[in-house]
C-alpha cells in the first residue's frame, strides 16, 4: 500500500494571471504588485499573460474580482491591497468585506482567488509585509496561485 500524495508545484503553472489591486495606501500596495508580478515570471508564466486591474480600495475588490472570474479568461486571480487600522473606523469592515468577498467569488467561480490584501495594525508592519524584514504579501499570493492552478490541473485532468 502506498499514499497517493496529490499537490501543486511550482514549475509547471504557466498561463494566465490577473491581478486585482486596491490602490488605497499605494505606496505599500506598489510593492505587492511588483512582488507577485516577480513571482510569476520568475516561475514561468509569460508576462504578456499578466493583467493588472486596478480598483480604489480593498472593498471594491470583490467587485472587480468578481467581473473578472465571469471572464473566464484566467487560471488564477490575486487580489491585492493593503487596510492599515492606524485609526480608521472603516478597518474591520473594508478588511472583512475583502477578505470575505474574496473567498466567496473563488468557492463561486471555481476559479483560484488568492489573498494578498494585507491586513495591518500599522504603517511600519505594511512596509515590514511589502518586501522587507517580512517578506512581501504579494509574492506569497502569487506563489500561492501558481501552487493551486498546478494542483487544480491536476485534479480537474
Ligand atoms: N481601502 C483600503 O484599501 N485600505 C484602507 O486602509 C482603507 N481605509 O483605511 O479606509 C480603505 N478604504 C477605502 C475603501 O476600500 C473604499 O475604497 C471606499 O470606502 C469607497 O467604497
Amino acid at each position: 500500500m502506498s499514499v497517493t500524495n496529490i499537490e501543486g508545484r511550482f514549475n509547471d503553472a504557466n498561463g494566465h494571471y490577473t491581478l486585482v489591486v486596491g490602490r488605497f495606501n499605494a505606496f505599500v500596495v506598489e510593492s505587492l504588485v511588483t512582488g507577485a508580478i516577480d513571482c510569476l515570471v520568475r516561475h514561468g508564466v509569460d508576462a504578456d499573460n499578466i493583467r493588472v486591474v486596478r480598483v480604489p480600495g480593498a472593498f471594491e475588490i470583490p467587485l472587480a474580482v468578481q467581473k473578472v472570474a465571469a471572464q473566464g479568461k484566467d487560471d488564477a486571480i490575486i487580489a491585492l491591497g493593503a487596510v492599515i487600522r492606524g485609526g480608521t473606523p472603516h478597518f474591520e469592515y473594508v478588511s472583512g468585506e475583502a477578505s470575505s468577498g474574496i473567498s466567496k467569488v473563488s468557492l463561486e467561480s471555481g476559479i483560484p482567488v488568492t489573498n494578498g490584501v494585507l491586513t495591518v495594525n500599522s504603517i511600519e508592519q505594511a512596509i515590514e509585509r511589502s518586501g522587507t524584514k517580512a517578506g512581501n504579501k504579494g509574492e506569497e499570493a502569487a506563489i500561492s496561485a501558481l501552487e493551486m492552478v498546478s494542483l487544480l490541473r491536476q485534479l480537474e485532468a
